[in-house]
């Protein structure tokens, strides 16, 4: 199904550039009442394109139409890369658009989509149009296929939109109770979890023109934001008595975590590949992947010994120090690793290599010439348990890199004359206890229609079932007793009091369970000030209505309020996950505040255009922007601190506050308010 708008050929049938004879519209056109309609005369919406320059595609031969695309795989990126750049290259819009309407059916269909996405994202001239959600056209990578079999049954029955029924996708499909890992499946198979994932590595591609790569501390935000990701997987796993995930450092070891996807890839109905328990990992002898496992241990050995020496050496064989500000972003585009990597030659690319390996452990040499598992794609990666435990060895590298670091000095940390008083946080209802959040599960619909092959005009919905939580607010009382206004900027982070055996964290430890609530700048006048601040605000998420936007002609943006909504903007934590479910008698948590002083924090901005969708910038940054927070990324928390306990950490401080938070879950299913 063509993306919105539809592209129509000409009145003729002919669009303004010759077509190849299997060009699908075309052949398609005479078939039947309602493809002619869709391609023939009768649409509503016409747009005629352009004759354009043929670009060469050969480039992208390697990767078929049927074949599943990998942003992991070195050569389906390098496809991606060129075809970024024909589209980033188009010199107007009305020549990108025919561009896009020659190659839409000329090549791979998900590559197609993640090239057009990222172009639209990073043309100045289109940077303002809607991104397709990637739920909307590949619902299949989301959902459990069965639904969409229902779907297209309903559609084809009812072709009056109002007569259709809702579809009700089942809440725990890919396995049984007997899983011990399945607890977490709510997190990892979350919609909007997969979404947001999606749409960080869209807007941080590893590969293409500079204009597409080299962004503000992309090195530094690919750690942080993946950190972040574990720190609220871990705190969700003690929620479930389950224990930290295992960094996966023994490569050679079975892996325990067995994982069965049963989603489908829409490009050639085969269900993505499932990992039995203990499948050891094997080198890859694959056409276009070509990698050992040693080479993986020999990468992560090289970049052990730069972080231990200090340095890591360019490709020319230049030193480059790992200092304290920079170090963690070159660390970062090393490890993952883009084409900003100093030195690819050496340290390899180790954070993707394992990504296939993992993915393909089950036909390392395409013997059985099975396509990769969930593990080999960004859309689909966080819903194997295997993510979490490569991931968490991705995240020590990094934490290793940090712990080398001198420990933050009160100076780093103090904000003389700023005191935070109190802290509390309160649901949205008159007389809610303060301390104490409420989580409970919530059935959402979602639009299937746009998914469906020559699926039916209107909306097909499908019910889902995610976790939410009751909305709530932030006070925050701080005195100002320097005698003049101050600026700061609240940072607001919660921490796990124990682990699943009830065993508390000593400050080192609690340091990297911290999870990110919010970030904002604060004006103080001199004496009291009170901070309220809502649970939506938050910098790390996205309202729901962006990571589910429907894209039906109806539902195109209408007015400046509702397209300044529909921008940049699909990146972001969904609101819907930022509170750990907790427990149904409570879970203990430590509420964190600190007021860091403004002039060490502020980030001249050369570009001062309004922000586009910064609600999610700690996770995503600011498009065209440099990241807002001159803090390296995790600041207070990212480097050690002379203290035993997160007390005795904070009671060192006047500009901090912790406070005891409570989170009690309730197993309720609530309908969203349509
Ligand atoms: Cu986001 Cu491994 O980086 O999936």
């Amino acid at each position: 199904r063509p993306l919105e708008p539809v592209f129509t050929p000409k009145d003729d049938g002919k669009a303004a550039f010759d077509l190849p004879e299997s060009y699908l519209t075309d052949r398609y056109k005479n078939v039947g009442t309602e493809i002619e309609n869709r391609f023939g005369s009768e649409v509503e919406t016409k747009i005629p394109l352009q004759n354009i320059k043929k670009p060469d595609l050969s480039f992208a031969k390697g990767l078929s139409r049927k074949q599943q695309f990998s942003l992991f795989i070195d050569s389906h990126k390098r496809i991606a890369a060129k075809l970024i750049e024909i589209f980033t290259e188009a010199p107007d819009v009305s020549s990108f658009l025919a561009t896009a309407a020659y190659v839409r059916d000329r090549v791979n269909p998900t590559l197609f989509q993640y090239a057009l996405s990222v172009a639209i994202q990073h043309r100045p001239d289109t940077k303002d149009l809607n991104i397709p959600n990637i739920i909307e056209i590949f619902p299949l990578l989301f959902v459990d296929p069965s639904v969409i079999n229902q779907a297209r049954e309903e559609a084809s029955v009812f072709r009056d939109n109002s007569n259709r029924m809702h579809i009700e996708i089942p809440e725990n499909y890919t396995a049984s109770d007997r899983e011990d890992e399945q607890k977490l499946a709510y997190f990892r198979e979350d919609i909007g979890v997969n979404v947001h994932h999606w749409h960080w590595h869209l807007v941080y591609p590893t590969e293409g023109p500079p204009s597409v790569v080299r962004k503000d501390r992309r090195g530094e935000l690919f750690f942080y934001m993946h950190h972040q990701i574990l720190a609220r997987y871990n705190a969700e796993r003690f929620c479930n008595y389950l224990p930290k995930v295992k960094p996966l450092t023994n490569l050679r070891e079975g892996l325990p975590e067995a994982y069965f996807p049963k989603i489908i890839s829409s490009l050639n109905n085969r269900t993505y590949p499932g990992r039995i328990q203990g499948v050891v990992l094997k080198d890859l002898q694959r056409d276009e992947n070509i990698v050992e496992v040693g080479d993986l241990e020999r990468w992560r050995d090289r970049i052990y010994e730069a972080i231990d020496q200090g340095y890591v050496k360019d490709s020319a064989g230049n030193k480059i120090t790992l200092d304290v500000g920079k170090g963690i972003d070159i660390l970062g585009d090393i490890v993952e690793a883009s084409a900003l990597s100093p030195n690819r030659q050496l340290y390899g690319n180790l954070h993707n290599m394992g990504h296939n390996i993992i993915s393909f452990a089950h036909d390392p040499d395409n013997r059985h010439l099975e396509d990769f598992g969930v593990m080999g794609d960004v859309t689909t990666a966080m819903r194997d348990p295997i993510f979490y435990r490569w991931h968490s060895f991705i995240d020590m590298i990094f934490l290793r890199f940090k712990s080398r670091l001198p420990p933050y000095t009160r100076s780093d940390l103090a904000f003389d004359g700023v005191e935070v008083s109190s802290i509390e946080v309160k649901i949205n209802k008159g007389n809610a206890p303060p301390n104490v959040l409420l989580t409970y599960k919530q059935k959402s619909d979602v639009d299937l229609a746009a998914g469906l092959d020559f699926g039916p005009n209107g909306n097909v919905f499908a019910h889902f079932i995610h976790p939410q939580h009751a909305p709530f607010m932030y006070t925050i009382q701080v005195n100002n007793s320097s005698g003049a206004p101050r600026k700061g900027t609240c940072r607001i982070f919660m921490c796990p009091r124990e682990d699943d055996r009830g065993q508390g964290f000593k400050y080192n430890e609690a340091r990297n369970h911290m999870i990110e609530m919010d970030k904002f700048t604060v004006d103080l006048k001199p004496g009291q000030n009170i901070i309220k601040r809502h649970s939506e605000q938050s910098s790390i998420t996205i309202p729901y209505e962006r990571s589910f936007r429907r894209l039906g002609a109806a539902n195109q943006p209408k007015g400046d309020d509702e397209l300044a909504e529909f921008r940049f903007c699909g990146c972001g934590w969904p609101q819907h996950m930022l509170l750990p479910r907790g427990t149904k008698n409570g879970t203990e948590y430590d509420l964190y505040v600190m007021i860091s002083d403004y002039k060490d924090d502020e980030v001249m901005q050369p570009n001062r255009s309004p922000d586009v969708c910064g609600d999610a910038h700690s996770f995503c940054g600011l498009k065209d922007k440099l990241y807002p927070d001159k803090r390296t990324m995790g600041y207070p928390f990212d480097r050690s601190y002379q203290a035993q306990s997160l007390e005795e950490f904070v009671s060192e401080f006047t500009n901090m506050k912790i406070s005891p938070l409570t989170i009690k879950f309730n197993n309720v299913i609530i309908e969203r308010d349509q």
